[in-house]
């Protein structure tokens, strides 16, 4: 392995305008490595610490010149003239730089860019693409199946309806290419028929999904029926849904507030399976409260299709074994910045896989353009990627990505 020479790195801005952290591995030999990390905004409590400086005078607080000044400063000291046998080792090493439970001292923004900005480098020294990296001896089979967001609500969305996203997914896609195609076709039929509906200019929210003022929720993914019906093709055969419920975000002391109604854990269980039992969706995200375990175990119990933890989980592997011990979900939504390095966000991925889970790799609500995404779901061989919507750059820079992958390997589109 090569020496590191430099870390590096830069505040920039997100797909909301705010900042977050872009970093640059140098080896001695001169290849290098630049990535962006993301920034969520329907974070988990369980989520590792993003460091933000706090001055109310300078972007909100929201300002990344702490976490920029770790990488050039105390990390970059660290670790320069220093070689490390692989991507675990120096994952370590910065995990006990930090020597926080959550990171909160350097930041996992800053930990995370270094992590990935190595990877990179490294990919760039091997000269092999990221996605060849991050596969190492695992062999290549196929690319995974977008969740592609066709409706917004939540925190995404100003909260002008409580449940967050409503995606489509198409199933018997072979390609990206025809999965790309057939998604965009709905979302352009979804578009005009809500502004058919609602006879206003359409607004598109943070990940670039549609957001009208829907009734209820109800209505959000009976919208989302019509527009893949309208688009000539058949629900639950052509193309699903899936929904990301986000409920830790109306959750309060035992209740749910859905709209108008206020469910307890039991009660948001039952409708959930109501929808299960109603419309063609095969995958309910955060259906219920991050702490509301016994609730997603007797969702789990009932449940047809994925029962996928974002809050809940937090790439954690602590939280996702006692996943896997209470059968509270079967599925993994994988954010690598929950957790902070690639080795512990690897090491989610194969526990979830072990115990027979999909695994659904996510962007956050605030992305840049990098993809590298595209290459670490490619590379990981996981189920299905998730977004956001199919427009907004910071969006297409990853499905555009998976074009070129796809063009590069001719690896198929899993089957579902
Ligand atoms: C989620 C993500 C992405 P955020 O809840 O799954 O949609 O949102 O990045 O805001 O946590
Ligand atoms: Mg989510």
């Amino acid at each position: 392995m090569p020496i590191i020479e430099r870390l590096d790195a830069l505040e920039i801005l997100d797909s909301r305008g705010r900042p977050t952290v872009q970093a640059t591995c140098t080896f001695a030999n001169g290849a290098s490595g630049t990535v962006s990390v993301p920034s969520g905004a329907s974070t988990g409590t369980a989520e590792a610490h993003e460091l933000r400086d706090g001055d109310p005078k300078r972007y909100r607080g929201l300002g990344c010149r702490k976490a920029v000044d770790n990488i050039r400063g105390e990390i970059n000291q660290a670790f320069h003239g220093r070689t490390f046998a692989d991507q675990a080792e120096l994952d370590h090493v910065l995990i006990e730089l930090d020597d926080t439970a959550n990171k909160s001292r350097l930041g996992a923004n800053a930990i995370l860019a270094v992590s990935l900005a190595f990877a990179q480098a490294c990919a760039a020294n091997q000269a092999v693409p990221l996605y060849k990296y991050f596969a190492g001896n695992q062999k290549l089979t196929t690319l995974p199946r977008p969740m592609i967001n066709l409706f917004s609500g939540g925190k995404h969305a100003g909260g002008q309806i409580a449940i967050q996203d409503v995606q489509i997914m198409p199933l018997r896609t072979r390609t990206m290419d025809d999965t790309l195609a057939m998604t965009v076709e709905v979302f352009q039929t979804a578009a005009e028929l809500v502004y058919k509906k609602y006879g206003m200019r359409l607004l598109t929210a943070d990940e670039g999904g549609l957001a009208p003022a829907f009734a209820d929720s109800e209505s959000m993914i009976e919208a989302a029926v019509e527009a893949i019906e309208a688009a000539g093709l058949k629900p639950g055969v052509d193309v699903a849904l899936t929904v990301d419920v986000a409920a830790s975000h109306f959750y309060d002391a035992g209740f749910y507030q859905l709209g108008n109604e206020r469910l307890d854990g039991s009660a948001m269980a039952e409708k959930l399976l109501s929808w299960l039992e109603q419309y063609p969706i095969t995958s309910i995200e955060d259906g219920l409260a991050e702490d509301d375990w016994d609730h997603w175990a007797a969702f789990r119990r009932s449940a047809k299709g994925l029962v996928l933890g974002d809050d809940l989980l937090c790439t954690n592997p602590t939280r996702i074994q006692k996943a896997i011990n209470q059968s509270a979900a079967n599925a993994l939504l994988l954010k690598v910045n929950q957790i902070g390095t690639l080795t512990e966000a690897r090491e989610a991925c194969d526990l979830a896989k072990a115990a027979g889970w999909r695994v659904v790799v996510s962007a956050r609500s605030g992305e840049t353009e990098d993809n590298w995404l595209a290459d670490l779901a490619t590379g990981w061989v996981v189920d299905h990627i998730k977004v956001g919507s199919i427009t907004q750059s910071e969006r297409l820079a990853k499905y555009n990505r998976l074009l070129a992958i796809e063009a590069e390997t001719g690896l198929p589109v899993i089957e579902y």
